[in-house]
């Protein structure tokens, strides 16, 4: 078994997996590590899809999805449509540390986050309203609006196996740039955007969430793990659903991505045809950027 491994969601989570990296070298256990690899995401402000810096919903309002998982015990927590808070995987931490409940949400998580003292601030940047602005949906009838707003989402999901052999992950996004208000994707729901379970392995979303929550794509690759499949399979096995899900509905798979860890530090990633989808893992001989295994809709849709 390797000392540590981390894997991170997009380009950025070289920024995560570095940072979860070094906490696994010192032999912190693998929670910290998934939450301070999204937390160096959250913190960027180049990154308009998580944390400060990030794009608003359809009204301009950036609200937060985020959770963790610890695959030791089961413990997880979230938050959802959380605003003006940056670390949301910070937050959704506390929910599972310090109340009986997984998910809170809307004013209710601000509201826990205050009190748990994290600072409110604006989300905005000049840059990310500017870049809000140009996505913004061209008027169109809504037969001809795109079922999802491409190239407008991407949220930081890392997946961590420490030094003991036990696994955890943690996931932040703004969701889907010019949501409806209140809309709720994959990342802050356990099983959808994120599953650990030290007995199985780790998986964990990006993409456009409805795809993912309609398949409950992270609990089926974390099942696939129980039952025999490599990360690599598990990951595809549950890219074939999303697809198979959009051919029954008569419509083109929208962009959706796996990443998966087992607890032999074995690690897979794949993606919907249209969604390019790169992926970071880090290791203690170094990271590397990998480009995942696109796979594309059989039969007719
Ligand atoms: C969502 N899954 O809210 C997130 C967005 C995302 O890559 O990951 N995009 O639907």
């Amino acid at each position: 078994m390797p000392e540590y491994v981390v894997i991170a969601t997009w380009p950025f989570g070289r920024t995560a997996v570095k940072a979860a990296a070094a906490l696994l070298a010192e032999g912190k256990p693998a929670l910290d590590a998934a939450v301070a690899g999204a937390r160096a995401v959250e913190d960027d402000p180049t990154v308009h899809s998580v944390g400060y810096g990030a794009l608003g919903n359809a009204v301009g309002v950036v609200q937060l999805d985020a959770c963790v998982m610890n695959g030791k015990d089961l413990a997880c927590g979230g938050v959802a449509g959380l605003e003006n808070v940056r670390h949301a995987a910070a937050v959704a931490r506390r929910v599972m540390e310090k109340t009986p409940h997984l998910l809170l949400v809307g004013e209710g998580a601000k509201l826990f986050a205050v009190r748990e003292g994290f600072p409110l601030e604006s989300l905005l940047t000049p840059e990310s309203v500017a870049e809000w602005e140009k996505k913004r949906p061209k008027p169109r009838p809504p037969e001809k609006q795109p079922a999802w707003p491409p190239d407008s989402h991407d949220t930081v999901t890392v997946l961590a196996l420490d030094k003991t052999g036990s696994l955890a992950g943690a996931c932040s996004t703004s969701g889907l740039a010019h949501k409806a208000p209140g809309r709720v994707g994959d990342s802050p729901l356990i099983g959808a955007g994120l599953y650990v379970d030290d007995e199985a392995g780790a998986a964990g979303g990006t993409g456009v969430g409805e795809e993912i929550v309609r398949i409950a794509g992270s609990h089926l690759s974390v099942e696939a793990l129980r039952a025999g499949q490599s990360p690599q399979e598990a990951c595809e096995l549950a890219v074939r659903r999303v697809n198979a899900a959009a051919v029954r509905r008569g419509v083109y798979p929208a962009q959706a991505a796996f990443i998966a860890l087992d607890p032999k530090g074995r690690v897979g990633a794949a993606c919907t045809a249209t969604t390019g989808f790169q992926y970071a893992v880090a290791r203690p001989d170094g990271a590397e950027l990998l480009k995942a295994v696109e796979i594309g809709p059989e039969g007719k849709y």
